[in-house]
């Protein structure tokens, strides 16, 4: 009854860092295996420091998205998980990849999706004047950043806030809001149905189940 999780990163690992925190006994989430497409992650380092197996597939190694996505479905089959976590991954996945994965594929954004989508978010979202921002987790279609929400937490961007303290305080709510995920997914809550994502057998409004600050 744990479901194992890979985890896929590019870098620093704050969020893998919270999950990794968020392992206790109660809870049935259990991370495999961290794998990074970049070398110098230093979420690596805290994979190692937790006893967690590592691995480095980097996309630079590989002809085209398709043969990198393929090596990386065989690194990740090979661990056999339940669930496979997108914690702060960089490159955009192939079809192929999204569809094998199907309803067993989460990915934390920096924004209150639909708003939003893609890089440079908190440098959007002040550029547009948003009075809030925040992070959604979401399962991962083949459109990117545009799967079912599960959570979404909100903040607002107050007159003092600026690239760094948004960032931040973004952050702050992204390492709440994913370890719960994962464990809502962990303990059979959280899934993907043909309608959306379901909690408890109902279904989760297109924005997610929400916190607000
Ligand atoms: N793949 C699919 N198919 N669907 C999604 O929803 C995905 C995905 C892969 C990653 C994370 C996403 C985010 O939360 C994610 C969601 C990378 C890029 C990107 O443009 C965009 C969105 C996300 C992640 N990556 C560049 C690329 O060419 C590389 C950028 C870099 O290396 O810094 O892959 O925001
Ligand atoms: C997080 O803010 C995450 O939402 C974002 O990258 C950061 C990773 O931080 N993800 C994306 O932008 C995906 N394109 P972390 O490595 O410290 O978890």
């Amino acid at each position: 009854m744990t479901c194992n999780v890979v985890v896929l990163i590019s870098g620093s690992g704050s969020n893998l860092q919270a999950l990794i925190d968020s392992q206790q006994p109660d809870n049935p989430m259990r991370i495999v295996a961290v794998i990074s497409n970049r070398a110098d992650a230093y979420g690596l380092e805290r994979a190692k420091t937790a006893g967690i197996a590592t691995r480095v597939l980097s996309h630079r190694d590989y002809s085209d998205r398709e043969a990198f996505d393929g090596a990386l479905v065989e690194a990740i089959d090979a661990c056999q998980p339940d669930l496979v976590v997108l914690a702060g991954f960089m490159r955009i996945l192939t079809p192929g990849f999204v569809r094998h994965y199907q309803g067993r594929l989460l990915n934390i954004h920096p924004s209150l999706l639909p708003r939003h989508k893609g890089l440079d978010t908190h440098r959007r979202a002040l550029e547009a004047g948003d009075r809030e921002h925040g992070c959604s987790v979401h399962f991962v279609t083949e459109e990117l950043d545009g799967g079912p929400v599960a959570i979404q937490a909100s903040i607002l961007i107050g007159a003092g806030d600026d690239l760094d303290s948004l960032a931040n305080r973004v952050h702050e709510q992204e390492h709440r809001i994913y370890p719960l995920a994962v464990r809502w997914f962990a303990e059979g809550r959280l899934r993907l149905a043909e309608q959306g994502a379901m909690l408890d057998g109902h279904l989760l409004p297109a924005s997610g189940y929400c916190f607000t600050n």
